[in-house]
């Protein structure tokens, strides 16, 4: 069956992105070169101009979706069985020092499902899309994730942040080294996922990530042909959870290496 407002909803959600994220490239071309920077934890940045893209989107999608709820990065929010889930923007650290690799990322679940999943990275003006069932898109484009099958020709990332005790993440990363993976780190969960749905790299894994930085992108790798953990468990978008995203014929030997 065709649901109008599920496409309705997706052609939304593209639009608010791009609205977004010309908001947020705004600031980071404008930002001065004083780091005036607050941290909500160690290596975890928060910059003003999070809540104010937040806020865009929260109020771009309430005057559009008024029965849908929102939960945000920043501000939080209620989880319904329609909601929308954002990251205002994926890869803080990187935008609080001037590092072009972040992006806007939403995300519309459906009794606890991603339906849609939107991000986009302004600084490349990069768009990628995804309805359930629909396929996944770069600017529209059709994406597939990579052929790679052997972990010693594979571009890994393997995120990381200081809710993870570092031991377990140094001891997944030398198991990755050790089977010759290529070993990355980039800074921002989304566009890692995102990465992995149009083959720039392999898998994306990370022993802890919030449900607001992957649930757009993990949709995103699903409809590219990729394999995905099964992330959004119950409790998931409270506490986050690990994950795994890749070409499928990796996902026994990335099972093995994360497995702490
Ligand atoms: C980031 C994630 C990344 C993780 C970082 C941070 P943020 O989200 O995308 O995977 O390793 O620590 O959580 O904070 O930039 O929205």
């Amino acid at each position: 069956m065709h649901d109008t407002t599920m496409q309705l909803r997706y052609l939304s959600a593209c639009a608010i992105a791009r609205e977004a994220g010309d908001l947020v490239r705004k600031r980071f071309l404008e930002r001065d070169g004083a780091l005036k920077l607050t941290l909500k934890g160690p290596q975890d940045y928060l910059t003003e101009t999070d809540g104010d893209v937040e806020r865009l989107i929260a109020q771009r999608l309430a005057a559009a979706f008024p029965g849908d709820d929102f939960f945000g990065e920043e501000g939080g929010g209620a989880y319904g069985p329609n909601v929308w889930v954002v990251d205002p923007i994926d890869g803080t650290s990187e935008f609080a020092r001037g590092v072009p690799h972040f992006c806007v990322s939403i995300a519309f679940l459906r009794d606890g499902k991603v339906e849609i999943g939107v991000l986009y990275d302004p600084m490349r003006d990069e768009l990628f899309a995804a309805r359930r069932g629909a396929g996944a898109t770069l600017n529209g484009q059709p994406l597939r994730v990579s052929s790679i099958d052997d972990i010693e020709h594979a571009s890994v990332e393997l995120g990381w942040s200081s809710r993870v005790p570092y031991a377990r993440y140094a001891t997944v990363h030398a198991r990755l080294h050790a089977l010759g993976a290529g070993v990355k780190r980039r800074g921002s969960g989304a566009l890692g996922l995102a990465y992995v749905a149009m083959g720039r790299q392999d898998a994306f894994c990370e022993l802890h990530i919030n449900a607001w930085d992957a649930a757009a992108a993990i949709l995103l790798v699903e409809e590219a042909g990729g394999w995905v953990s099964d992330f959004l468990t119950a409790g998931c978008l409270e506490h986050g959870n690990y994950v795994i995203a890749c070409t499928p014929a990796l996902r026994d030997v990335l099972e093995q290496a994360m497995a702490t």
